[in-house]
């Protein structure tokens, strides 16, 4: 039963689902009935209630330490009780969020409830003090910070968990959580909440270090959190239920991956919860007329969308939503009216970046791809593009999810990769019938973070981001002046609200801000920065448009106001090129980019700073730095980088290694994960490694594809080094002609084939050969006559493979080719060891003359190869003679000819 009550506390249900079960008892009740409160959006009172007549007094002199001490005095208490404490934690938190990410402010005053005395405004510091983690401050001006404190105090208890306030943890380990699917399901219930939490911190911290996103993702990564709390209502609940745990759980694994950067994760978890919704989508051209005076539609981008399953809908009905800006564009229409779709052919880039699978549609990817319309899943191609049908919100959670995935792991500004992220966005804003606040306001945001990055949709761009600012803002604290008898609910809003990546209140008016300055509006941005009291956000900006010298004074001035501000003693090293700013930073507040800075600053010292480049001193700094935070991944990359250099072959591969359990994709971190194995001569190890280098190579790197070959030589894996070998010949021919060709390879591969054992006739008259036979084949005969120019040696392999393919005349024909390669030289009548090549040459070509010309023709039986091979060579021999006379008549060469021709 409480396990159930939890569920819909996770899922956010509607309200209503509680009054179908009775409470047993009078504790039950009063569980309910919190549960209750929660579920209306009405937390607050949770709190309320729990702490009334509870405050409790603090000594004196408040610091840190002892307002610590008496909080977990105040929660010792508490704590007797896990489900109230439980809930006590949800309802804070909740709280909190309804404070400064969604509104509108719960009416309660949270620090009176647990201090007596007026307290507030020393508290505050303190209390950002205790959020703040690795030398990086939280945000200063965040509303009732204590909400958050207590509930990540009351988690950290109940989950048994060692505590992360008020000390430095140094070994990371010892905090991962590990949850088994047969586990207590109460305990994967908090810990479900701690990681969401947990999250929550992360986003009122500027940077992501610290142990947080450890901790949380460790909770968050395992299908055994919902599994285990299925396992205790099994029977009490239905299919559709178990599937609605599973589908926030993966939403939430996502958001996690988004929030601590570790986004090339994500995919599995985006796959999974496609499948669980059954939802449909695809991207695909479309003609589309953008502007109203087009006339001719041009082509663009669009996503059909289709939802299987509504099972999210039981919401609480609000109508109120953030205003849509027109785009009151003379020439711009609302949205695209769309044409034919898939019609167009798509952009080439969209098709190379993914690889296509047979049928022209590519599942599994962020973005599946119909080429074509017949490509386009049977339910979307009834889809009427100009009006979609309505989407459930998991699903337009997937999509927004998936937005923001893509734009994590592509390049910034790629035109491309915008249009991409247009597309996705206007299928979650338009579409027919009821909008979530959440869902909706959040797509329009991201809407206008994709406009302001275009002139002609600018204006709007940052209209809307300055209403949706003050929509979450101000309007919000204006209508719950005491008219309004009835304070809206802030439930519709709360609800999808752990699905979706946080974005809090002063974030979006620092992107603002930062949108302002990347226009040049200093003005405008500093009056936010300035408002938001974000300091170190501005020293950033200033510094980023090349004003360091007024970045430098905000830093001092931060400085002198906040002398154990370590981020912002850090920065002031970056302007400066301090190395003893960045020592001064990791000293207070073990700051881990100090660290960063400080292995950059001597792996490459400054040419002013006289110092010479210090490998093992930057190996030590970044050891330091990833000792203290360890999911940063060009964090451990440069570390490896440094590492082989040195010839730290252990420390390398580690640093690889993690680097591909964070980027799986990551080719060149496969490759130079398999080159630390090369020196130390794991060679089987190193194939594997480059194995998955080269699936993840998309950029054609062929340092990487050289490696792969050296190694499979190594294992005798001829099937890759002939994989190897044509790839190496397909990215540098154009630059290198016949030299990409790696000749004793090439010659070992023929070696192989013309030994192996050639395929006998099948009943039904086909030749099978293997793969090897097939595909050596084609790179021998096919590719390599395109490649070469002067290289004899190469069209003699290509003579010997056609031999062994019982083409015969295709065989002299290569060595006719052979030998035009070489007597072409123009330095035949003046260097004596060309001629003498030459002659050698024409012997081999009569040779083959003579051993191929009366063998069987390309026409069968009666024909020859070449029925007047005598002719062909005497003709041949008396050309070279007539080149060869007056200059070589007495040498070796000459001498060797006449015997030649003596011999036919
Ligand atoms: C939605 O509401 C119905 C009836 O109120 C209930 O049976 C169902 O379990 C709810 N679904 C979810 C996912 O909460
Ligand atoms: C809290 O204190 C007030 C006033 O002293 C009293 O009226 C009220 O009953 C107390 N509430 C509880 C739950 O003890
Ligand atoms: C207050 O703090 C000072 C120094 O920080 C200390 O000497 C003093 O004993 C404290 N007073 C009380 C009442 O704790
Ligand atoms: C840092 O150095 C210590 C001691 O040399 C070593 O044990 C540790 O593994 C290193 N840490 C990393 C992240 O490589
Ligand atoms: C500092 C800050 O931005 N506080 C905001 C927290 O969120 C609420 C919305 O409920 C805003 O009113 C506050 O201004
Ligand atoms: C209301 C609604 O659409 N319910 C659907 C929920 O999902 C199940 C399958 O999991 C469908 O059968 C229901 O129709
Ligand atoms: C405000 C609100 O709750 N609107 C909609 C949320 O989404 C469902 C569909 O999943 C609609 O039915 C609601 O009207
Ligand atoms: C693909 C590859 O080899 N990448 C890098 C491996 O590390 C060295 C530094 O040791 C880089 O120079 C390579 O580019």
């Amino acid at each position: 039963m409480d396990t159930l009550v939890h569920c819909h506390l996770l899922l956010a249900s509607n309200p209503e689902v509680l009054d179908a079960l009775t409470p047993e008892n009078d504790y039950d009740a009063r569980i309910f009935s919190y549960s209750k409160y929660i579920l209306q959006g009405n937390s607050y009172r949770v709190v309320q209630d729990i702490m009334e007549n509870k405050s409790v007094e603090l000594p004196e002199n408040i610091s840190q330490d002892n307002v610590l001490t008496t909080l977990n005095q105040l929660l010792e208490n508490l704590i007797g009780d896990q489900h109230i404490a439980l809930l006590f934690a949800i309802a804070s938190l909740q709280t909190f969020i309804q404070n400064n990410y969604t509104g509108p402010k719960a009416p309660i005053e949270i620090v009176p409830m647990v201090f007596t005395g007026n307290t507030e405004e020393q508290l505050q510091p303190i209390l950002t003090a205790l959020l703040s983690t690795a030398g990086q401050t939280a945000y200063e001006l965040m509303d009732d910070p204590l909400l958050l404190v207590l509930s990540l105090l009351i988690l950290e208890k109940l989950t048994n968990q060692p505590t992360l306030f008020g000390r430095d943890i140094e070994d990371e380990s010892a905090l991962i959580t590990e949850i088994h699917e047969n586990g207590d399901s109460l305990n994967s219930i908090t810990q479900w909440w701690r990681a969401r939490a947990l999250l929550t911190q992360i986003s009122v911290l500027p940077e992501l270090y610290g142990v947080q996103p450890a901790i949380a993702s460790s909770i968050l990564d395992s299908i055994n959190l919902p599994k285990s709390i299925l396992n205790t209502i099994e029977g009490l609940v239905d299919e559709e239920f178990k599937k609605s745990l599973c589908v926030i759980y993966y939403l939430e694994s996502v958001k996690c991956s988004l929030t601590i950067n570790t986004e090339h994760r994500a995919l599995p978890a985006l796959t999974k919860v496609k499948k669980l919704t059954g939802f449909e989508f695809v991207l695909t051209g479309a003609r589309a007329k953008r502007t109203k005076y087009q006339q001719k539609a041009v082509s663009g981008l669009i996503i059909l969308a289709k939802s299987q399953f509504f099972n999210d809908s039981n919401d609480t009905e609000s109508n109120e939503v953030p205003e849509s800006l027109a785009l009151n564009s003379d020439l711009l229409l609302e949205k695209p009216t769309f044409e034919a779709i898939a019609n167009e052919p798509l952009d080439e880039q969209i098709v190379k970046r993914q690889k296509l699978d047979e049928d022209g549609f590519i599942e599994d990817k962020l973005l599946p791809v119909a080429i074509r319309q017949e490509n386009i899943p049977l339910e979307l191609q009834e889809v009427d593009p100009n009006e979609q049908p309505l989407l459930s919100n998991y699903d337009n959670i997937q999509l927004l999810l998936r937005l923001y995935t893509i734009r994590q792991t592509s390049p910034a500004k790629d035109p491309l990769v915008e249009e991409e992220l247009g597309a996705l966005v206007s299928r979650v804003i338009y579409q027919d019938g009821g909008k979530n606040w959440t869902i909706f306001s959040r797509s329009l945001w991201e809407r206008s973070v994709i406009e302001t990055t275009k002139a002609k949709t600018i204006e709007r761009g940052i209209l809307q981001m300055q209403s949706l600012v003050e929509e979450l803002g101000l309007k919000i604290q204006t209508r719950l002046l005491p008219q309004s008898t009835e304070p809206e609910s802030a439930m519709p809003r709360l609800k999808y609200i752990h699905q979706i990546p946080f974005i809090p209140r002063w974030e979006l008016d620092a992107t603002l801000a930062e949108k302002f300055m990347s226009l040049g509006i200093l003005k405008s941005a500093v009056e936010i920065y300035e408002r938001l009291q974000m300091s170190c956000q501005a020293a950033l900006c200033y510094a980023a448009v090349g004003e360091e010298k007024t970045a430098e004074a905000i830093l001092v001035k931060r400085i002198e106001t906040h002398p154990n501000d370590a981020r912002a003693y850090s920065l002031l090293g970056d302007v400066r090129q301090d190395p003893s700013l960045w020592e001064k930073s990791w000293e207070i507040g073990q700051y881990v980019n100090a660290k960063n800075s400080l292995a950059r600053y001597y792996y490459r010292p400054p040419k002013d700073s006289g110092i010479d480049s210090d490998p093992a001193l930057a190996l030590k700094h970044l050891n330091d730095s990833l000792r203290k935070y360890t999911l940063n991944f060009n964090t451990w990359y440069f570390y490896g980088c440094i590492a082989l250099e040195c010839n730290q072959l252990n420390i390398a591969a580690e640093a690889f290694t993690r680097c591909t359990v964070l980027d799986p994709n990551h080719a060149a971190s496969w490759s130079n994960l398999s080159a630390a194995y090369i020196q130390e001569g794991k060679l089987k190890e190193a194939y594997s490694c480059l194995k998955q280098a080269i699936s993840s190579d998309s950029q054609k790197n062929w340092r990487i594809w050289e490696n792969f070959l050296l190694v499979s030589v190594k294992l005798d894996e001829w099937e890759d080094v002939l994989k190897a070998c044509k790839q190496l010949v397909e990215i540098k021919k154009d630059k290198s002609g016949e030299q990409s060709i790696d000749l004793p390879v090439v010659e070992k591969l023929v070696e192989l084939l013309v030994t192996s054992e050639y395929p006998k006739l099948t009943e039904e008259g086909d030749l099978k050969f293997t793969y090897f036979q097939r595909s050596c084949m084609d790179f021998i005969c096919n590719t390599l006559p395109n490649v070469i120019t002067t290289d004899a040696r190469c069209w003699k392999l290509v003579a010997r493979v056609e031999l062994w393919r019982k083409r015969p005349w295709a065989a002299l024909e290569s060595h006719e080719k052979a030998y035009r390669a070489i007597s072409h030289n123009p330095d035949l009548e003046i260097d004596e060891k060309v001629w003498n090549s030459v002659v050698e040459g024409c012997e081999d070509l009569v040779a083959a003359y003579e051993s191929l010309g009366e063998m069987e023709g390309k026409h069968g039986e009666g024909s020859l190869v070449c029925k007047d091979w005598k002719y062909k060579c005497r003709s041949t021999i008396k050309a070279l003679m007539s080149r060869g006379k007056g200059r070589w008549d007495d040498s070796e060469g000459w001498e060797k000819l006449l015997e030649l021709r003596e011999q036919l």
